[in-house]
């Protein structure tokens, strides 16, 4: 691996206000750096933008589970691979809030629900709606991810109470078609301009581990921060290998290269949250720690992602406080 020999070869932070484009070989040049350089200039990023020691807890909940059109290669969801996901239909909005309850309950400051739709249907919209008004009211804030938006309906979420909605670009443009058949990397881009001129909060990352390049992981950082406006929040997953997927037996990405690519969306995104994802629960404590370092200051909260499990609160709280993390 070729090494920047000093941090003066690195291109140095924008000193003017109006947003820096990124090019692939600086994001490269930050992936370069000597680890211990890089994170402590991630690190720096980070404490000019946000409190160090706080990171924000979003649980999930897979709202409508299986059954997908779509052929994304790494998922459990799709109806196209033999996995061991029951396929269930959209939850009754009761069910919903009680989850929402119980995760404001243990800490969790935001509910995600996610829907293995290729996009919503109008009257699953509807549905969605619903859960949007009850889980706001409940005080806490809301995403979802249900795929692509048609016009009209990023207006309906934004008007229901929507905070966020998750759509993420996954790779970059260049390994997408190596991914996903069925749907483009363009199309995705669609979605997250609609739900920016909503006015919604973008959340918009990808996942690592999936056979990409490092230029490819570049490539999708720089996507994310040349947006016209970054995304509010950033996850980056680490692939979660799942039986019956085309990716089941993925080789496991060296976890330095996962922390690397942490701190390559800190740098490029300094005021976006930057949430540890998928993957988490076959982290060690001190991996986990060395992302918080390099500039994660997000996670998913709950022993449950969508299909595939997390760390459980217990662990999880015992490792704030091992780290004196605080959660916002
Ligand atoms: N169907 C919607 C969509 O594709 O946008 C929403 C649900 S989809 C499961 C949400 C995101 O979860 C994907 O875009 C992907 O980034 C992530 N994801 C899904 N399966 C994963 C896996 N096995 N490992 C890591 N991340 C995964
Ligand atoms: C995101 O970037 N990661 C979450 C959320 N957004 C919807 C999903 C992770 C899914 C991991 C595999 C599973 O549980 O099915
Ligand atoms: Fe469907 Fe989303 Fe899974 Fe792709 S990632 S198969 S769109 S649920």
């Amino acid at each position: 691996m070729q090494q920047a020999s000093s941090l003066a070869q690195v291109a140095p932070l924008s000193q003017s206000s109006a947003p820096r484009r990124w090019s692939v070989d600086d994001v490269l040049a930050i992936y370069d750096m000597p680890f211990m350089d890089l994170i402590w200039r991630a690190q720096g990023v980070h404490r000019e933008n946000f409190d160090p020691n706080a990171v924000q807890r979003s649980a999930l909940l897979s709202v409508k589970t299986g059954g997908c059109s779509e052929d994304c290669s790494y998922c459990s969801q799709s109806a196209r691979y033999d996995t061991d996901t029951e396929r269930e239909r959209l939850m009754p909005l009761n069910e919903v809030v009680a989850a929402a309850q119980a995760a404001k309950d243990k800490g969790a400051s935001r509910f995600c629900m996610g829907a293995a739709w290729k996009g919503p249907k109008d009257n699953d919209l509807d549905r969605v709606l619903d859960m949007v008004r009850e889980v706001k009211a409940l005080g806490m804030q809301t995403c979802v991810t249900l795929g692509m938006l048609k016009e009209g309906q990023a207006e309906k979420l934004k008007d229901a109470g929507l905070d966020y909605y998750n759509h993420n670009l996954d790779t970059d443009k260049e390994f997408y078609g190596q991914v996903i058949k069925t749907h483009t990397h363009d199309d995705r881009l669609d979605t997250l301009e609609q739900v920016r001129e909503a006015g919604i909060n973008v959340c918009s990352g990808g996942i690592i581990g999936m056979g990409e390049s490092r230029k490819n992981r570049a490539g999708l950082i720089v996507q994310l921060a040349n947006l016209p406006k970054p995304p509010e929040s950033v996850p980056i997953n680490n692939l979660v290998p799942i039986p019956g997927t085309p990716m089941a037996d993925n080789e496991r990405i060296d976890p330095f290269e996962f922390v690397r690519t942490i701190a390559a969306a800190r740098i490029t995104m300094p005021t976006s949250w930057v949430r540890l994802s998928a993957g988490r629960q076959e982290m060690t404590d001190e991996l986990q720690a060395l992302c918080f370092l390099a500039g994660a200051n997000s996670m998913f909260y709950g022993e449950r992602l969508l299909t595939t499990g997390n760390p459980d609160v217990a662990r999880d709280e015992a490792l704030f406080a091992r780290l004196g993390l605080k959660a916002v």
